[in-house]
């Protein structure tokens, strides 16, 4: 192999200048040589030679990348890799590796090339890794990048498209979500048919690097996963709690949880918790002056401009209530005339909210007035045209309008 630290008749565990312990396989790669794990030879062939290597993160991950072995030895001529989804209390394997599938496993084998869009959780043997001692023969991979490309397109462009897919099919998303990895090797490489049982240290394995990428599976309620009593931990948002962000927090249980969305594409979707009815009871907030009349997530009013108190009742200065707090400036330029309160009067249309188009014989602000009382010239009999009279609100509307400021048309 070429690697001088290759265990020949002087491996020793309990020497740390010759042991070869498992933290060898997840150090810092790329000193020369390698540093590596290695594990004992096959010394009591016929008894298989079987080593599990188990990979626990005690979180929920979403892989990202294709799952890298890189051995030192020869590839192990069987091998499962197997996944869990319940912290290592049940496992389903998640590929097959064998020289020889069919004798190994029962199995054809099969390339995931040779997989679709449909097949795509089907879980294969490959004999693509398991043969000899040529070189680039070091490297096992599982491949995930292969399996988004069935959705994303050959160089992954569209992940759009494989996003979506994620978002709508729970078992596509199972199959990428672990949180534990299991490596089981069932027997190493012999290179040839027969073992040589003269020659039995010859056998054994040796994993130099595992490469494992992911990222926190946190429902997309969470931008960040942290180390937490070394322990990683969904920093959750959108009022949601629990490991993976998987459900809502207490008071916040206002509609069932659910997990968030990538579509629609591109902004998502956050399906925040809200509050549970109980506690929006005790939060109402003021319908005109706030953007949602309940609180927010945080049990706040969330004010409109211009508009403060606890219930987004009250003004800042410069505003005044009407429909909620409007800008001095906006009041006087706003709502002359509209279909609810402020009719225009005598068959006055309304026009953009800003005016009141009158008919020829009226005139004022609202079409309250006779032209002819303008100017004097009304006949003897003008009482019996005059303009209904406004409640009294709406006087005082007029008025102010009339007075603060030359109104703007
Ligand atoms: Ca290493």
């Amino acid at each position: 192999m070429g690697n001088p630290y290759m265990c020949n008749n002087e491996c020793d565990a309990s020497t740390p200048e010759l042991a070869h312990p498992p933290e060898l396989m997840f150090d810092f790669e790329g000193r020369h040589p390698s540093t590596f794990w290695q594990s004992a030879t096959w010394k009591e062939y016929p008894k298989p030679l079987q080593v599990n290597i188990t990979l626990s993160w005690s979180k929920t991950i979403e892989l990202t990348d294709n799952i890298v072995i890189t051995f030192e030895s020869g590839r192990p001529d069987q091998m499962i890799l197997e996944k869990s989804l319940d912290y290592g209390r049940t496992w389903q394997p998640y590929q097959y590796y064998a020289t020889d599938c069919l004798h190994a496993f029962h199995m054809d084998p099969k390339s995931v090339k040779d997989l679709s869009q449909h097949t795509v959780l089907e879980i294969i043997c490959t004999e693509e890794y398991s043969t000899g001692y040529s070189t680039n023969s070091k490297i096992i991979h599982f491949e995930i990048k292969d399996r988004f490309a069935f959705f994303a397109g050959p160089r992954l462009r569209n992940m759009a498209s494989l996003y979506g897919q994620l978002d709508t099919t729970k078992k596509l998303r199972d199959f990428f979500t672990v949180t534990d990895l299991r490596i089981r090797l069932l027997r190493p490489a012999v290179g040839e048919i027969f073992v040589d049982e003269l020659h039995l240290a010859r056998y054994f394995y040796a994993i130099s690097d595992i490469k494992v990428r992911g990222r926190c599976k946190c429902n997309l309620h969470a931008t960040s996963c942290l180390y937490d009593n070394s322990k990683l931990m969904c920093e959750c948002e959108h009022n949601t709690t629990g490991p993976d962000c998987g459900k809502c927090k207490k008071n916040y249980q206002g509609r069932p949880w659910s997990p968030g969305s990538y579509l629609p594409i591109p902004k998502g979707t956050a399906n925040t918790c809200i509050p549970s009815i109980s506690s929006i009871g005790k939060c109402y907030c003021n319908p005109l002056g706030s953007i949602h009349d309940r609180c927010n997530g945080s049990g706040f009013c969330e004010c409109k401009t211009g508009t403060t108190g606890p219930k987004c009742d009250e003004c800042l200065p410069g505003n005044s209530w009407y429909y909620g707090c409007q800008l001095w400036q906006e009041l006087h330029r706003a709502n002359v005339c509209d279909n609810e309160l402020l009719h225009c009067q005598n068959g006055g249309t309304c026009q953009n909210n800003v005016r009141c188009a009158c008919p020829d014989a009226y005139t004022g602000i609202l079409c309250e007035k006779l032209r002819c009382e303008e100017a004097g010239s009304c006949g003897s009999d003008s009482g019996q045209g005059a303009p209904p009279r406004g409640s009294p609100a709406l006087l005082f509307l007029t008025a102010l309008l009339g007075t603060a400021s030359p109104l703007v048309f």
